[in-house]
């Protein structure tokens, strides 16, 4: 007798807190937040939002609407609740004590959406550190819940020791171990990129939303064969091809992991080595849906995460894709045109100050290539091309002095009470990132001469 192929599918209750000033409207979030429970085969029922300034500490939301979701479970049947945000264990605990029912937050959906997407042996690992992470902390929870169900326990422990220390410490265990499976496979990949730097050959990595069409494009650029669906991440393990440059000259393409609003922290860490490709890249192909009702917000959180990965100060080129479902018919030229790009841009509302070198393209059609590799092109020829500059910034301003250390060479520097004084040099790519400080003292990449007095000048380490 053939065996079922699916359970019996599971019934979830969406509920989110709408504070004032947040990026993402609250029903735009619990959109998203619909599309992963999806993901996971569960059936979304119905949703609850509540407006306060924050989410309660004791229970997320306040005890009336605590009262109305419980109310709901006659009419919905929810067999679980989900939250969109990530909740602290205590308020985990004190919801499902109050509802008596399975809670499972952001972090825990999104998790689970990449442990079922996980394929390599790396990808598996590093989702397993970020569950085992996410479990530490909780696993008082998970204890109270054994004992009510009376499980666990007999025979399993050590003498003198609860069994929620022996869990711990098996946890912690496991932990260490994956971290030390990791630090081999992360070496052996540091080995890899090495050999690649030592032909010198530009990487651009592709970044953004996921869902946005990364490897479609670079399928269609490199004749790779990476997996591209209309499911939220689709990719999680990097994959790097070969393309050429309109001059012929050789171009790395890298895809990877997309990212999503509230990207739990837990999983950035854990990914750090794969997403690593993005900080190795030249320049960043940025890929946005620009048809998505939510593209400028996924804008902005793809901002903030190569914020957080320190990769934002890397030459950007965005590719405005799926411009084929503005187009209605055959007319893509018209929507690419230059004209047009304005409207696409408009459509981002301010978000669109976010997306540098724009081009418009259409990954699936294979539209628009042309300009874009024009435009990598010229992004690259941009940033190997140095040019010495003066830096004199007040002391409010320290992060373009980091962003100098980040993106540029320091030949000397020096600080007084007005602030720090740079010299070196930058890529010319990077010139409009330090207006209104900077003078450009050489248009050319021959190194300048000292032009500070020997008594005033610290190494760049000292005066950092
Ligand atoms: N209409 C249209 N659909 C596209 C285009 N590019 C990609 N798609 C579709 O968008 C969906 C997502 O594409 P992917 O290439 O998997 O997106 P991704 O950015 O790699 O997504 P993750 O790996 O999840 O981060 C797929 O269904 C693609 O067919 C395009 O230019 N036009
Ligand atoms: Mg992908």
């Amino acid at each position: 007798m053939p065996l079922p192929t699916h359970s019996p599918t599971e019934h979830a209750l969406l509920v989110a807190v709408e504070r004032p000033g947040q990026a993402w409207a609250a029903a735009d979030s619990l959109e998203e937040l619909a599309r992963l429970v999806e993901t996971v085969e569960v059936e979304v029922v119905g949703s609850v939002t509540q407006k306060l300034s924050h989410p309660l500490a004791g229970t997320y939301v306040g005890k009336g609407k605590l009262h109305e979701i419980g109310e709901r479970q006659e009419s919905l049947n929810y067999d679980l609740v989900v939250v969109d945000d990530e909740l602290s264990p205590a308020q985990q605990r004190n919801l499902e004590k109050a509802l008596d029912v399975k809670i499972v937050d952001r972090t825990a959906l999104i998790l689970d959406v990449f442990a079922r997407r996980a394929v390599t042996h790396e990808g598996r690992l590093q989702v397993e550190l970020a569950q085992l992470e996410y479990r530490l902390p909780r696993l008082t929870g998970l204890w109270t819940h054994l004992s009510r169900q009376g499980v666990g326990g007999v025979g399993l422990r050590g003498p003198g020791e609860t069994q929620l220390e022996s869990d711990r410490r098996e946890l912690g265990k496991r932990i260490v171990q994956i971290k030390r499976e990791l630090g081999e496979v992360h070496t052996h990949r540091q080995l890899y990129r090495d050999r690649r730097k030592s032909v010198p050959v530009p990487v651009v990595a592709l970044v953004g939303y996921t869902n946005a069409g990364k490897s479609t494009l670079l399928n269609a650029l490199t004749g790779a064969t990476v997996m591209a669906e209309d499911k939220l991440f689709a990719t999680l393990d990097p994959t790097t091809r070969r393309t050429a440059l309109p001059s012929g000259r050789d171009l790395l393409v890298t895809d990877t992991v997309g990212f999503i609003n509230n990207l739990p922290t837990l999983l950035v860490a854990a990914f750090r080595a794969t997403l690593e490709e993005i900080n190795e890249a030249t320049v960043l192909l940025h890929v946005v849906d620009v048809t998505h009702p939510n593209a400028a917000e996924q804008m902005q959180t793809v901002a903030e995460v190569l914020e957080e990965l320190g990769a934002d100060d890397k030459p950007v080129v965005t590719a405005l894709n799926k411009i084929d479902l503005l187009a209605d018919g055959a007319d893509l030229a018209r929507v690419g045109d230059p004209v047009d790009i304005a409207s696409l841009l408009a459509r981002l509302g301010p978000a669109a100050a976010l997306a540098s070198n724009p081009v418009p393209i259409s990954a699936q059609r294979g539209f628009g290539f042309e300009a874009l590799l024009a435009r990598l092109q010229v992004a690259l020829e941009e940033d190997a091309r140095f040019i010495s500059v003066r830096l004199s910034v007040p002391f409010a301003r320290t992060d373009l002095v980091d962003l100098f250390h980040r993106t540029g060479r320091v030949e000397q520097s020096r600080f007084d009470e007005s602030g720090t004084t740079i010299f070196g040099q930058i890529p010319a790519a990077a010139v409009g990132r330090f207006s209104p400080y900077l003078v450009v003292l050489q248009n050319d990449q021959s190194p300048a001469q000292p032009p500070l007095a020997a008594t005033t000048i610290s190494s760049p380490e000292s005066a950092a």
